[in-house]
């Protein structure tokens, strides 16, 4: 009896509250009369873990004992959100929780608004690392997802005269009610100290002594599949001090140092890197990269494979996918673990780690390319080292069998570059992965033709795309409820898990019944967008104004600043007569955006666009016409209430910069239409949503390195474009900075004079795309009809869609049951 598995309560009303209860009275310790919001909130989750339990405990043990492949998602980040109302739907629990606490008297409202969201990314890719788990659960694929469980997330920003200030983001404070503590599946991790040769019965090996190791202990996360009972697991690693370095310290008296060291080894998971492009070589993010992938190998190798598995068969087991370069130290890794400590030889070895690896870039920049120096990776990680100089020795022997003594070739490609000697870690991925993938269609082929082209031309089989998809669960049912309904009224159920059957709302866009409906349905959702303004902002926004949205992260590629020299141009347009500001089409602007706290200038940016809606905001002459919102702390949360109620979606990178890009596809299924250059994926997304329901502007890639190629001066476009001028002049007069000419004048000067994404050239032609934009939007109606079109087309980027893609083209894993 006592090994009989745990089975869920009852999935009833009654059933739910008295697990409530008794959650709320021997967990949290207190009677429901005297109970806090945060007693009830963390009882709540407990309730609906209670329900998830026995999935996840059954689909564990199925793991460890079928035969089929998983995927291991390795992911230095993954940008969760709120957990509450996910399991809540994927339990199927959602009105029975509702009944069941009205019952107790809670506003489940409050509940949901209660949690804190867990923000262990920074953008994009950590928030499709948390839409491809939740795919893999939904498609009732075998996986874990590994990561770290930083104590900071991504920092909470506040405003201060306009101006970002970073606060830590202390999101376990109120407790932790997602989470399992697994100290007893701990694993060690090792760091520094020296390498050495020794005799090993005959054969001469390699070992790594390590100076220091840390404690890794796992937390476990439930992943639910959508209401299919599917539980994943999304293990997060967190640094603690070893017992043996504890003792070893406390032994030798110095008790103050002992705790320090306890302190030092905590540091690893204290807190995620803000920066998400231009890294620096700090030495504790490379820690933290070893430290969760180190744990993560072992763990696989040790609690999921059976007890002397034949490792050669260890790729028809395993995939690892790395989540951009921030995770391939796992690559040597897995070396050392097979050949230092599994004594296999080399190049079985060698063998096993090509097949077992798959690579997904991110990036085109090559200042976001992660290096690592020589010297630090020798200090933190000497074997390591080791085995890439050998990866790289082997390779570059390839490279030359290929292409003969082509020094030019064997120097670009090489995995160890010189001055200063560093090791470019895509370039390892590339030669270890069995694939290497970009995320959007442009961006593969650019990764091809430029990033890694002599990598391409030596291996071709190796590339492939997959293109990057949002979970329509999280993006459309639960951002989204109203619009849902109207779908499935519409189409019945069955959708939300086979999102291409949104094709059949085409016919519904010609139906005036329906465009009513669905433009109901938009203004019901800025309704919802003011509801959360009001209370975390104190302003809302008027609901008869175009709602033009710009979030993401701030940085220079992609070009905030276009977004505001449009508006300034508006506003220049009215203060100088031009325009009666009767004449302008009522619109209101939110940015939402954080910046990397070391990033100067898009800092400045930040603080400009807080300067110019002080000033358009309050300057009677525009009538309350132009708007400009930008609430502080953008993140997931916020996301959910601000893609639904968007009219224009802004996706305005230079072309060739930006990958992808996902918010593009949350806000093209929720009905907003996209102004937007041919990047990423909105070269997708316009060939499938047709160019009648898509604003494209300014230079296509191509066009882009023409003119780069010409030689670029930024000036000239000024000197060409009136308003353009006029708009540069504004800002440097410091209108928007209280007179002072000097506040932003470094972001005029760095226009004018360097302009690296080109602004200037583009703008000419995003201001004209912008008055296309009011012109449409006069036509209300033929405006509904290209939103209804822009969900009916775009079912594509469902990451369910992704994730099948990754199961065809790179993983070979399948489906169970
Ligand atoms: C690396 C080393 C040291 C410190 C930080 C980092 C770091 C952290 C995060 C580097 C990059 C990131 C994040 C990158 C990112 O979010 N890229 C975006 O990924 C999305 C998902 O594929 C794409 O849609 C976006 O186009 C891409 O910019």
């Amino acid at each position: 009896l006592a090994l009989a598995p745990v089975s869920s309560p009852p999935a009833t009303v009654d059933g739910f509250v008295r697990e409530f209860l008794v959650n709320l009275n021997l967990e949290r310790g207190v009677a429901l009369s005297s109970a806090t919001e945060t007693d009830k909130y963390l009882a709540l989750a407990s309730t609906v873990r209670d329900y998830l339990v026995a999935r996840w405990l059954e689909d564990q043990r199925r793991q460890r004992a079928d035969q089929s492949k998983a995927v291991c998602y390795l992911s230095a980040e993954y940008l969760l959100g709120r957990q509450l109302d996910n399991n809540l739907l994927a339990s199927g629990l959602t009105d029975i929780a509702t009944q069941a606490l009205a019952a107790c008297g809670i506003d489940i409202d409050s509940m949901r608004a209660h949690e804190v969201e867990p923000g262990l990314g920074n953008g994009g890719l950590g928030r499709l690392a948390a839409c491809f788990i939740d795919s893999l659960a939904t498609l009732s694929v075998p996986s874990i997802g590994y990561g770290i469980r930083y104590e900071y997330g991504i920092f909470r920003q506040v405003f201060r005269d306009g101006q970002q200030i970073e606060k830590p983001d202390a999101w376990l404070a109120l407790g932790s009610p997602w989470e399992f503590r697994h100290p007893e599946a701990a694993q060690t991790v090792s760091f520094a100290g020296h390498t050495e040769t020794y005799d090993d019965d005959g054969v001469l090996r390699s070992r790594w002594v390590p100076a220091w190791s840390v404690r890794a202990v796992p937390y476990n996360y439930m992943v639910p599949g959508y209401q299919n009972g599917r539980v994943n697991t999304l293990r997060l690693w967190s640094a603690e001090a070893t017992k043996a370095f504890d003792l070893r310290t406390f032994n030798s008296g110095d008790y103050v140092e002992a705790v320090r060291a306890q302190t030092f080894a905590e540091n690893i998971s204290k807190v995620l890197y803000p920066e998400d492009s231009t890294p620096q070589g700090k030495e504790l993010r490379l820690q933290q990269q070893y430290f969760f992938v180190a744990a993560s190998i072992a763990d696989y190798m040790s609690k999921v494979l059976p007890e002397d598995f034949d490792l050669t068969k260890l790729p028809d087991r395993v995939i690892f996918q790395l989540n951009d370069t921030h995770p391939v130290i796992a690559v040597p890794e897995m070396m050392r673990v097979l050949v230092d400590e599994r004594k296999l030889d080399w190049d079985a070895a060698w063998a096993i780690t090509q097949k077992c690896f798959a690579y997904t870039c991110h990036t085109l920049l090559p200042e976001a390319l992660e290096v690592w120096s020589v010297d630090l990776l020798g200090r933190l990680l000497p074997r390591h080292l080791e085995i890439i100089y050998r990866i790289n020795d082997e390779f570059l022997l390839a490279v030359r069998e290929r292409f003969g003594d082509d020094e030019r070739r064997l120097r670009d490609m090489s995995i160890i570059s010189e001055n200063p000697a560093s090791v470019r870690m895509a370039y390892l991925a590339t030669v270890a992965g069995a694939k290497v993938n970009g995320v959007a269609e442009l961006h593969s082929q650019l990764l091809r033709e430029k990033v890694l082209h002599d990598f391409d031309e030596m291996m071709p089989e190796k590339f492939t795309n997959v293109t990057n998809g949002v979970t329509p669960r999280r993006f459309m049912r639960l951002a989204n409820p109203e619009l849902s309904e109207l779908i499935t009224a519409a189409l019945g159920t069955g959708w939300l898990t086979d999102l291409e059957r949104l094709r059949e709302l085409e016919s519904y866009a010609e139906d005036a019944d329906f465009r009513a409906a669905f433009a109901g349905v938009k203004a019901a959702n800025k309704r919802r967008l003011n509801e959360v303004l009001l209370a975390r902002d104190g302003f809302a926004i008027a609901d008869d104004h175009l709602l033009d949205v710009m979030v993401k992260r701030l940085h220079e590629y992609k070009r905030q600043m276009l977004k505001v020299l449009h508006i300034v141009t508006l506003y220049e347009r009215v203060v100088s007569g031009r325009v009666a500001a009767s004449d302008l089409q009522p619109r209101t602007f939110i940015f939402g955006a954080k910046a990397a706290p070391g990033y100067a200038m898009a800092k400045r940016v930040i603080h400009l666009i807080n300067a110019v809606g002080s000033v358009v905001n309050s300057d009677p002459r525009l009538e309350g016409r132009l708007k400009v919102v930008f609430p502080p702390n953008y993140n997931v949360t916020l996301a959910e209430r601000v893609i639904p109620a968007a009219d224009l979606s802004e996706q305005i990178s230079l072309a060739g910069k930006e990958a992808s890009g996902t918010g593009n596809m949350k806000f093209a299924l929720n009905g907003a239409l996209t102004i937007g250059t041919d990047d990423g994926a909105n070269v997708e997304i316009r060939e499938l949503v047709g160019d009648d329901n898509f604003f494209l502007f300014g230079m296509s890639e191509p066009e882009v390195e023409e003119l780069w190629a010409r030689g670029y001066r930024p000036g000239e476009f000024a000197q060409a474009d009136d308003e353009l001028r006029r708009a540069l002049d504004l800002i440097s007069s410091g209108v928007f900075s209280g007179g002072d000419r000097s506040t932003f004048e470094p972001i005029v000067s760095n226009l004018l004079y360097d302009d690296r994404f080109m602004v200037l050239a583009d703008y000419t032609s995003y201001i004209a795309a912008q008055e296309r934009v009011d012109a449409a939007y006069a036509d209300r109606d033929a405006w509904t009809r290209s939103a209804i079109l822009n969900v009916a087309r775009t079912g594509f980027f469902s990451s369910d869609r992704s994730i099948r893609d990754y199961i065809d083209r790179i993983w070979h894993a399948q489906p169970v049951r």
